[in-house]
């Protein structure tokens, strides 16, 4: 078995939006959804960039996607040739997860159409594609080659004020509506056959129509580069994307694609984990570790990660706490600087953060749950629409899920013990997380009659249950983000007055005690036989089983949570929470205990998010019991290549690829099965490798030293590479 691709034969027009993501190519800078050449908008077309964000009337903001610069569409003898179309007889399309090329094959019966495209990682400005027509049937065909503006949108369109130009290579530009930004695509072909020329402007594009005679036997190979710049990378896109795409094509096409595999053999030397003894677990393994390093921002150092990756518009294209959790970690330990961009872009949101604290009347750094650029809270105050009025809902995710900015705070510091790198916490992460304690400090509840704060109307990772008191991870995060607040003064010990002066400068001294005292008082969990009650309440509600729950629903795409979701009511929660909590801080609980909270909520979640498994994996390995956390691991490290996950949100659609599951299959490999843990720069290892495996080997880096980590059932090694 080949465990470094994924193919699949056939396409239905119902396959196009699993296959746009299943597919997918991208580079960081851009996502290239997994459709073939020729797809019209109704089959999801996209090339969505990053950090580029638009928002049209009153409709939600989400990323931009660029009009699409490998459209190709082929006729023969004025047939079209396309995969949905009448005349195919056989559709292949696949996806090589080492090098991230997508590829396709279609036979029309007289023409056999191959290709192979990819978004560079060597320049992340380029995609590029080589298509050969394999002709059997002699005949006149057409190739109408070039830069398409009907794309996929979800709340557009965005770009209006189109001007083309055509020379040798073809450019489109065009500005988006709220900030006018310009994004501009190139295109330029290399055709290895000689053909008649035309160029036509209309209002889907601008394309160069190619026109040939052809005899049975003959083959035509095409060549087609695509540059894509925004006046958000420099002063004149324009120009950019069309030099770019000279440039490749004169390089040629078997250069960039070399470059290209270069640079993801770089990658992959630095994170692939090889699991020996089970080929469906590499596959899955291979999936998910390209789906998360295809979307790492390689090219700034200020980026972070939409919970979609780049597949699409989905979560408006937002960075949700799923970047600090369920991210960093992979990369933290393989790829430190990625993990310090995704740290880098907290930093530079500060300011937005302080502004929706500030809002809300809270002190310190309030982090939107759904951050778009410069920290633009992105989430609404509906973000569900019901399937069976139409109306939005009123959501409090935004308000009340105020455990991401302890999220945020956790990960600054765990940066700074994996890695031993300080100086990340001196360009701003330290002010990051004395803000985020500020604000649990003002968001507190005390009590005249108790010693005891807490946290009362928040909603926890959980988010079927709004509004509760007392979420037990909520409180734990947030203690956690105080004592990191309070620890920094060790962390700056050899330069006090550096702190000092950042006490100083933030008017913190006074808050510095608060927080101790608060530390000391934050209600920690309350538990009923053994087991860790998830919020004040939650043993009150209705216990019944996930079946139960899951017939009440009237309409598949019904939303579980808010006013009137089935859950709501019901012990059945969303995705792990209080396993979630035990997770991130394994020293807090005994085995025993994590076991019996185990057996308790996993039968009541719905894992109705796909952040859910991870967790729950995690804690099975620690428990002993890998086999648990096999199936577990399976979910996770393949849900973009069954397209599992959940589609729908009400009437909201939330497909795409799973980022979080993607990190979620890292961590369960590493911190799972081989329990990795760093202890000031040393890794160590408590291995729970499953019987399914023989094997385990994967790179690790931090503070500039690398080791290769090796796990069988004899036990585990790390040797200094
Ligand atoms: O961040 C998650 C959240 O926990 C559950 N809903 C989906 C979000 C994005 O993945």
């Amino acid at each position: 078995m080949d465990t470094w691709s994924l193919e699949k034969a056939g396409y239905a027009p119902s396959d196009a939006a699993a296959d746009g993501n299943r597919f997918l190519c991208a580079n960081g800078y851009m996502g290239l959804r997994g459709v073939p050449e020729e797809a019209g908008s109704e089959r999801f077309p996209a090339v969505t960039l990053a950090g580029v964000y638009d928002r049209r009337e009153d409709r939600w903001r989400e990323p931009v996607n660029a009009p699409h610069g490998l459209t190709v569409w082929v006729s023969l003898n004025g047939e079209p040739m396309t995969a949905d179309g009448t005349a195919t007889l056989r559709h292949t399309v696949g996806i090589g997860y080492r090098h991230g090329l997508w590829r396709r094959e279609t036979d029309f019966g007289p023409l056999l159409l191959r290709s192979t495209r990819f978004a560079s990682m060597a320049d992340c400005h380029l995609l590029a594609d080589r298509m050969t027509l394999e002709v059997r049937e002699a005949g006149e065909v057409q190739i109408r080659v070039g830069i398409s503006t009907d794309i996929w949108d979800i709340n557009g369109p965005h770009l209006s004020g189109f001007r083309f130009r055509a020379g040798e290579a073809l450019r489109c530009e065009a500005e988006t509506g709220e900030k006018r930004i310009t994004v501009a695509v190139s295109q330029a072909v290399q055709a290895d056959f000689e053909a008649a020329e035309d160029i036509r402007t209309g209002p889907d594009g601008l394309f160069r129509v190619l026109t040939r005679s052809v005899r049975a036997g003959e083959s035509l190979t095409l060549s087609v580069y695509a540059a894509v710049f925004t006046s958000q990378d420099g002063p004149e896109p324009g120009q950019a994307a069309e030099d770019a795409c000279l440039r490749a094509k004169a390089g040629g096409f078997d250069a960039c694609l070399r470059k290209h595999r270069d640079a993801w053999e770089a990658i992959w030397r630095r994170c692939e984990v090889v699991t020996e003894g089970d080929d469906e677990a590499a596959l899955a393994m291979h999936a998910s570790q390209y789906h998360l390093n295809c979307v790492a921002p390689r090219h700034a150092d200020n980026m972070s990660i939409p919970a979609r990756g780049l597949s699409g518009q989905t979560y408006k294209g937002a960075v949700f706490w799923d970047s600090e959790m369920f991210f960093f970690p992979m990369f933290v330990h393989t790829q430190p600087e990625i993990a310090r961009s995704l740290l880098r872009y907290r930093i530079e949101t500060l300011p937005g953060a302080l502004k929706k604290a500030e809002e809300y009347g809270y002190r310190g750094a309030f982090y939107a749950w759904e951050s778009q650029e410069g920290g633009r809270e992105g989430c609404t105050d509906f973000n569900v629409v019901d399937v069976f009025t139409h109306r939005p809902v009123r959501t409090y995710f935004r308000d009340k899920q105020i455990h991401i900015s302890a999220d945020i705070a956790y990960a600054m510091s765990r940066y700074y013990g994996i890695t031993g790198d300080r100086s990340l916490l001196e360009e701003g992460g330290a002010r990051v997380i004395l803000e985020c304690a500020r604000f649990c400090l003002s968001r507190a509840n005390t009590h005249m009659d108790s010693d005891e704060a807490d946290y009362a109307d928040v909603i926890g990772p959980d988010e079927y249950h709004e509004r509760v008191t007392n979420n037990a991870f909520t409180n734990r995060i947030i203690l956690s983000c105080l004592r990191s607040a309070l620890h920094l003064r060790d962390v700056f010990r050899d330069c006090p007055e550096r702190y000092d002066a950042l006490l100083r400068e933030l008017r913190y001294e006074k808050d510095l005690e608060l927080i101790r005292s608060l530390a000391a008082r934050i209600r920690g969990p309350r538990r009923r036989s053994g087991v860790i009650e998830q919020f004040d309440g939650y043993f009150g509600l209705e216990d019944c089983p996930l079946d139960t729950v899951r017939g009440r629903l009237r309409d598949p795409r019904e939303y579980w949570g808010g006013d009137h979701g089935v859950a709501g009511t019901t012990q059945i929660i969303k995705q792990a929470d209080v396993i979630a909590m035990m997770a991130l801080f394994p020293d807090d609980f005994g085995d025993d205990e994590v076991a019996r909270n185990w057996d308790y909520y996993e039968p009541r979640t719905e894992h109705g998010s796909s952040l859910s498994a991870c967790m729950y994996a995690l804690t099975a390995c620690r428990m002993g019991r890998p086999e648990k956390a096999w199936d577990l691991f399976m979910k996770t490290a393949s849900i973009d290549i069954t397209g599992g996950g959940k589609q729908w949100a009400g009437e909201i659609y939330i497909g795409g690829t799973h980022p979080a599951s993607n990190g979620g299959a890292w961590m369960i490999a590493a911190l799972g099965f081989a329990g990795l843990r760093m202890k000031g720069g040393v890794p160590e290892l408590h291995p729970h490798l499953p019987r399914q495996l023989k094997r385990l080997t994967f790179p690790i880096e931090a503070g500039g030293r690398g080791w290769l980590v090796e796990v069988t059932h004899e036990g585990g090694r790390i040797l200094p590479r």
